[in-house]
């Protein structure tokens, strides 16, 4: 075996927002990628719309620092867990992993996710503590805690000396000792030359590259992104292209690209170890091989977690379809679009209903379901979608259902009543551990049903203050009925536009999702009932009318404001016979049958069947 001193791959993971990003961000800065003055946004690698604005990563992204002799390319990858494939994705390109906890937040579901994913890849870890500056952070508890997480994990002794390194990524400071402020990343940055192998390969082995992710140019088209394993590369060279399906079709590099910084540049070759972004293959997709024409060589498909949720995603049914602003409306479109995200998103899956104009669309959670509609409904989709619905399998003859690990901090006086929640949707606590703060920390193991719409209850629950996250686990026999939502629908019994007099009326019955002079239907969903069951309401009609007018005592009316629903808090609210309507403009809930005689059948029929 070679080695290729002159590089280094590491992945950067973790849970959400313990600031990965921004650690990247300042090792670009400090590596000179930018010039003096230059204009670069904060957390520059957060590039998509999304992204921005949900302030959160979704894509892992690559990006490369020149330090002295070695250039050492950097994965950044997303820490929510809807997009754990991303980040089993990346950990194939590179040869270790700094795993940053947050120094107060300690390890977290999504902490113990990747950490399990790296230690599977034998990866070495750096283990990095960031956000050391927090007034909170209890440093040497964190690093027992992620001590303790490597055992549960069953790491082996090689694997569990692991060096520690503690930053302020905000600040763009690293140091090797614990309580002693940095100057700049330098400590960190030698302890990734130091720690993190080069990149391996066999001199005499023929041409070999593994396509992990995707991207488009709107130059040349696609580009497939690619670890070299071994042998090097040309700018139109010949490659064999070996297909997922296992077939082998002889392909042309059009065009080379390596990662200088933030921009793509052309290359004339890579070698191994290398990772390049190359064009010329509009089919190409993710888990396929680039190899030596002569011999060959497939590289094994990356196995990646199971999808274990799914929706229903179909054509927009309301009979207000095509009037908020879509011009994407038919079936056909959607099937297009739906089987153009299958290409560069492998943690997804489209299967077929048996209806013409719907699909199930199976990924990891409802927020990465979410992003997709999301993203379908900027381009000018409009749809229909239906409530989410863990995914199911049968093993050894017995339906076994997802179950995901939860943590929750709370404060103190909301954990009996967290307690009661979660027991009624079959949570078994796993640990409590009271930081002696005035805040507890609770470990659960849920099945991901029970999960569905427990955001929502858990914020109204501990008035907002609490913080949870959850990540799947493990697959476990079906749990039994779990009934979530405890509160019914306000529906409107009648079309046309809202009257404040109407909705002061339903005001009394629980929270209302509308304000006055909005456009609404037969079976929409106005609103949140108090109690458990759906009540029909008139939400458009008038005030009786005096034989005085008064055109000023509709505008007297006080309303409070109304509660506003983004796509995912919808998703996550609707029940069993809901779905939610999607378009550019408008998010509403309806019932899926939207006729009062239609909903009263399908009732009777789903009493009947369960
Ligand atoms: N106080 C403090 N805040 C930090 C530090 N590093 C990051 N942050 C803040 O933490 C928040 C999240 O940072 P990101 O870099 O987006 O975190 P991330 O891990 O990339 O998040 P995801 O990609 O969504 O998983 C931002 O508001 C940062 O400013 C730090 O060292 N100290
Ligand atoms: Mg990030």
């Amino acid at each position: 075996m070679s080695r290729r001193e002159d590089l280094r791959n590491v992945a950067i993971v973790a849970h959400v927002d313990h600031g990965k990003t921004t650690l990247v961000d300042a090792m670009l800065w400090q590596s000179g990628a930018f010039r003096e003055g230059q204009d670069v946004a904060d957390r520059v690698m957060d590039s998509g719309d999304l992204e921005r604005e949900k302030g959160i990563t979704i894509l892992a992204k690559n990006t490369s620092v020149q330090l002295g002799d070695v250039k050492l390319n950097i994965i950044d990858t997303p820490g929510h867990a809807d997009f754990g494939g991303e980040v089993e994705r990346g950990l194939t390109m590179v040869d270790g992993v700094l795993l940053l906890v947050d120094a107060s937040e300690g390890p977290l579901p999504q902490t113990r996710f990747v950490l399990r994913k790296a230690l599977a890849a034998r990866l070495p870890v750096i283990l990095v503590i960031n956000k050391v500056d927090r007034p909170d952070a209890r440093i040497g508890e964190v690093v027992d805690e992620v001590y303790e997480l490597f055992l549960e994990l069953e790491a082996d002794e090689e694997q569990i000396e692991f060096p520690i390194v503690y930053t302020n990524a905000r600040d763009g400071w690293a140091s090797l000792e614990e309580g002693v402020e940095g100057s700049d990343l330098k400590p960190l940055m030698d302890l990734v030359i130091n720690h993190i192998p080069a990149p391996e390969h066999e001199p005499d082995h023929p041409f070999q590259a593994y396509v992990t992710n995707l991207d488009a140019s709107p130059y040349v088209g696609r580009l497939a992104l690619c670890r070299v394993h071994h042998g090097t590369i040309r700018q139109g060279q010949q490659v064999a292209w070996c297909r997922v399906d296992g077939s082998i079709e002889n392909a042309t590099i059009t065009n080379l690209y390596i990662t200088e910084a933030l921009e793509r540049v052309d290359a004339q070759e890579a070698g191994p170890g290398e990772i390049i972004a190359v064009a010329g293959m509009p089919e190409i997709t993710i888990g396929e091989t680039l190899a030596d024409r002569e011999d060959p060589r497939p590289l094994p498909a990356i196995e990646i977690d199971e999808p274990s949720l799914s929706v229903v995603i179909g054509v927009n049914t309301s009979p207000l379809a095509g009037k908020n602003g879509g011009d994407k409306l038919t079936a056909r479109q959607i099937k297009q679009r739906l089987e153009r995200e299958l290409v560069g998103n492998v943690s997804i899956r489209v299967l077929d209903t048996d209806r013409p104009d719907a699909w199930e669309v199976q990924g990891r959670g409802e927020l990465q379901l979410a992003v997709l509609v999301e993203t379908m409904r900027r381009e000018g989709f409009e749809l229909t979608v239906g409530q989410p619905h863990v995914v199911t399998r049968q093993v050894k003859g017995r339906v076994h259902e997802p179950v995901e690990r939860l943590t929750i901090d709370t404060p103190e006086e909301w954990v009996g009543s967290i307690t009661q929640i979660l027991a009624n949707r079959k949570g078994r606590l796993e640990n409590m551990t009271n930081h002696g703060t005035g805040w507890v920390r609770m470990d659960y193991l849920v099945p991901a049903r029970g999960l569905i719409g427990f955001r929502t209850e858990f914020l109204t629950e501990t008035r907002g203050s609490g913080v949870m996250s959850h990540v799947f686990d493990r697959w476990e026999p079906w749990a039994g009925q779990i009934r979530t939502r405890a509160s019914g629908s306000l529906v409107a019994d009648r079309p046309g536009q809202t009257a404040s007099y109407a909705l002061q009326n339903i005001e009394e019955r629980g929270t209302l999702f509308v304000g006055p002079a909005e456009e609404v239907y037969e079976g929409m969903v106005v609103g949140e009932n108090t109690r458990s069951q759906d009540l029909d309401v008139n939400a458009v009609k008038e005030k009786h009318l005096t034989n005085i007018r008064s055109s000023t005592s509709d505008i007297v009316v006080r309303l409070s404001p109304k509660r506003e629903m983004s796509l995912d808090e919808a998703l996550e609210h609707v029940g069993e016979d809901e779905c939610v309507e999607v378009t550019p403009d408008v998010i509403r809930m309806r019932k899926v049958h939207l006729d009062k005689n239609d909903r009263v059948r399908a009732a009777r029929r789903a009493a009947k069947a369960s």
